[in-house]
């Protein structure tokens, strides 16, 4: 029996195979124990040989079976390693990495410009009540102007900002001057969406309060501001203008060479001028002075990267955003 068991074993491939050799030697009905079962049906002469015999013979075929399922499980774990096996050199899986948006960077750029002009950072509600988006800068209901920001009104009277000038007022209502504040953020308006408006958009805000502060000052911030963006001794340029909560007002443009078109050319960015004693009024602030700015952030970023429709920056279409990825 032995010899048919070693040649069964020694063409065994698999622990599957092997475990089906045990039990056909064996198991409870296995060929060498229906043997030892048999014993005593012989004679008692012959049973003790027979005894040692088979006993022999199932030591032998157990240490065999250690042996094999010892060499298969090593073979099982080579072709499983063979399997797996990680080729270091395969170029690997490229991941596909966000990026930040054109808005996000035109306005990280421009707070540290302002930060390193020694300017606060600030942000205020884009919900805002009437008083701080229209009244309290001079614009009363019947003010004209009010036409002029068409506006997105809430059914219980509030406003969807229109402009970032309210934080004007809420932060010096806040707020004892001196100081130099920027306020970056996002604004609503409800009118017809084109290729340079659309109605929702980011503004940025400046204000600047002390003692004798002057249009002078005002100047002195816009060339310092467009030296920082564009390089020193950029020209800027300031042409009277109105807005209700200044006095007197101006529109301010930089001197630049359009990545567009290549020329150079003055690019209109938003308003300016000293607040109006009525704001500072509507403040309680007496016996100080101040100037203001507030431009288009879509504007400037649309001129500087070239792209040629508002409309772009919020479609979310990837062909126009993978463009600017990791650029700044
Ligand atoms: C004026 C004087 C100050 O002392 C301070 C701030 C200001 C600016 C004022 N609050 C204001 O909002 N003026 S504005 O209506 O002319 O808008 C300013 C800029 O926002 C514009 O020059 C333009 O660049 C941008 N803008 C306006 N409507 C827009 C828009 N950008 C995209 N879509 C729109 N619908």
């Amino acid at each position: 029996m032995i010899e048919e068991f070693n040649n069964e074993i020694g063409k065994i491939e698999s622990l599957q195979e092997l475990q089906d050799l045990r039990v056909k030697y064996l198991g409870k009905k296995g060929l060498l124990t229906q043997q030892l079962k048999a014993l005593g049906k012989l004679a008692p002469e012959e049973r003790k040989q027979a005894g040692q015999s088979i006993n022999r013979d199932k030591k032998q075929m157990l240490a065999i079976i250690d042996d094999a399922k010892t060499r298969l499980e090593q073979k099982a774990i080579n072709a499983k390693l063979a399997a797996e096996r990680v080729d270091v050199s395969l170029p690997a899986y490229k991941l596909s990495t966000g990026g930040l948006h054109l808005i996000t960077k035109t306005i990280n750029k421009l707070e540290d410009v302002f930060r390193s002009m020694g300017y606060d950072v600030v942000m205020g509600p884009e919900l805002e009540d009437e008083f701080h988006n229209f009244d309290a800068l001079n614009t009363p209901k019947w003010h004209p102007a009010r036409d002029l920001q068409d506006t997105f009104w809430t059914t219980d009277g509030r406003v969807l900002r229109t402009h970032t000038s309210p934080m004007q007022v809420r932060y010096m209502e806040t707020h004892k001057p001196p100081f130099k504040v920027v306020v970056p953020g996002k604004v609503f308006r409800n009118e017809a969406v084109d290729a340079t408006h659309e109605a929702q958009f980011h503004q940025l805000e400046a204000l600047v309060v002390a003692e004798r502060i002057t249009m002078a000052d005002l100047k002195g911030a816009i060339t310092e501001m467009a030296s920082a963006l564009l390089g020193k001794d950029t020209k800027t340029r300031l042409q009277p203008s109105y807005f209700p909560f200044v006095e007197p007002g101006a529109e301010f443009a930089i001197w630049w060479k359009s990545p567009k078109t290549g020329k150079e050319e003055w690019l209109e960015l938003g308003g300016c001028g000293l607040v109006h004693p009525n704001v500072m009024k509507a403040v309680g602030y007496e016996g100080v002075t101040g100037f203001a700015f507030g431009f288009g952030i879509e504007r400037l970023a649309m001129v500087s990267y070239g792209i040629p429709d508002v409309r772009y920056f919020y479609q979310g279409d990837m062909r126009v955003l993978r463009q600017f990825r990791g650029e700044l």
